[in-house]
């Protein structure tokens, strides 16, 4: 990075190397110690990423332990509850998947959603890392992938774009994009519970207890329902389309079909996939904001909310100039890119989760989307803020825009895995 020495670079890389260690279980990482305790889906896909840069059968088994969690139907759960620990809420009991329609023979404890399915592509790029080194892990990989994406698509995708059954499957808890949603949910019933996550975070990062009833309250719904994904589809006041799972599952679809070539399977189906995720994304175009945004199925509204998982479009592979003004406007009220959420929005709320902050892992997404798309410029800025942010404000959560105050967890493995793969 410019105005860096080559001994700090050293040094940060050492400290990130160090992080990832720090958070290693054996054969898993937890994205932070106390804050979260367990195995988290999207997190481990980067962190395999991370690994990658040092230890490449340590990154194969990160990917391995997280698909030893997936369920008989495909679903790769959003947590896997390895060993169990009082300091994070909601615990195994309150998922209760244990008797889930579609856990089938899988008996490791875990939530009952899923998460931005960014395994495909990350596994490519670690593949990619060392291919000797990779192609016989990939090949054992490659089945379990493609039963992850055919549940995506039977379970998530019923208008192309990827639906979300939980503000927590989206990766972006508390992101604007499900306002409208959240307030049609009434949680009078939700029972009693403690969160610890204010325990360790200051609250004005954290989403809000309005916020809370209503993620558990989703829990309890997809608990009396055993799980079973038709029935939440069914009857849930919330479901939504959303732009981070379908340009994630988008972008991995279109690695799983190249996975298909190098393993010599029939890609088929995989490209049947692509095309409709491709007129799914293309759905989420909104003209008023001239963004991509999300869709409230229960009532056909969009959110009208500018976000960085709408500047996803180019790492899912949409080919579309559009979105460019709208992403320059949102750099230029920023010091450090990409908002989550944009610094000009009614909503705007510089440190509060994923309503403001900037997150190392999206960047990683738009920048490298940003690249192949040809945006040189803006690649450079997004990658170049992430590289300044990290190393004048630490391996972070997530960070204020405006100021880049570190915010949320510290010693974070996705941020450490993000300076290691790319940033630095
Ligand atoms: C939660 C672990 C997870 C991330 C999510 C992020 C947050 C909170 O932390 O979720 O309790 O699940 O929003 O994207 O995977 O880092």
């Amino acid at each position: 990075m410019k105005d860096m020495s080559d001994r700090d670079i050293a040094a940060l890389d050492a400290e990130a190397r160090r992080i990832l260690q720090l958070n290693d279980k054996g054969g898993y990482t937890v994205p932070t110690a106390g804050l979260y305790p367990y195995q988290w889906n999207w997190d481990s896909a980067f962190a395999a990423l991370g690994f990658a840069t040092f230890d490449i059968d340590r990154a194969w088994r990160e990917i391995e332990t997280l698909f030893s969690g997936q369920w008989d139907n495909g679903m790769v759960p959003h947590i896997l509850f390895h060993v169990m620990d009082e300091g994070y809420f909601p615990s195994y009991d309150t998922w209760g998947t244990a008797d889930a329609v579609g856990r089938g023979a899988c008996t490791l404890p875990s939530s009952g959603i899923s998460q931005p399915p960014v395994a495909a592509s990350l596994a490519w790029e670690v593949y990619r890392a060392n291919p000797a080194a990779g192609d016989g892990r990939l090949r054992a990989l490659y089945p379990k992938l493609l039963a992850y994406h055919r549940w995506i698509m039977d379970a998530r995708a019923e208008t192309g774009a990827v639906v979300i059954t939980h503000p927590w499957e989206a990766g972006r808890d508390n992101a604007p994009d499900w306002d409208e949603a959240m307030a049609g949910i009434d949680p009078a019933g939700v029972q009693p519970y403690t969160r610890r996550d204010t325990g360790h975070v200051d609250a004005r990062m954290r989403p809000t207890k309005d916020d809370y009833d209503r993620y558990i309250w989703l829990v309890q719904f997809g608990r009396d329902r055993k799980w079973d994904d038709s029935q939440i589809a069914a009857e849930s006041p919330f479901r939504v389309a959303d732009p981070t799972m379908t340009f994630t599952a988008l972008r991995s679809t279109r690695d799983l079909a190249l996975m298909a070539d190098l393993v010599g399977e029939d890609r088929t189906e995989i490209d049947g996939w692509i095309a409709r995720l491709e007129e799914g994304a293309r759905g989420l175009w909104n003209p008023e904001t001239r963004s991509y945004d999300a869709i409230n199925l229960r009532t056909g509204n969009r959110a009208g909310s500018v976000s960085n998982a709408g500047f996803l479009a180019w790492w899912g592979g949409l080919r579309d100039e559009r979105a460019l003004p709208v992403l320059r406007d949102v750099l230029d009220r920023s010091t450090y890119a990409v908002p989550s959420y944009d610094p000009a929005g009614p909503q705007f709320d510089s440190l509060r989760y994923w309503r403001g902050p900037v997150w190392a892992v999206m960047n990683f997404m738009v920048g490298n989307g940003l690249a192949e798309a040809g945006q040189a410029e803006l690649a450079a800025r997004v990658r170049g803020d992430t590289a300044r942010m990290i190393a004048d404000h630490g391996f972070a959560e997530y960070f204020d825009p405006l100021d880049g105050t570190p915010a949320g967890g510290g010693t974070f493995t996705w941020t450490a895995a993000v300076w290691l793969a790319w940033a630095s």
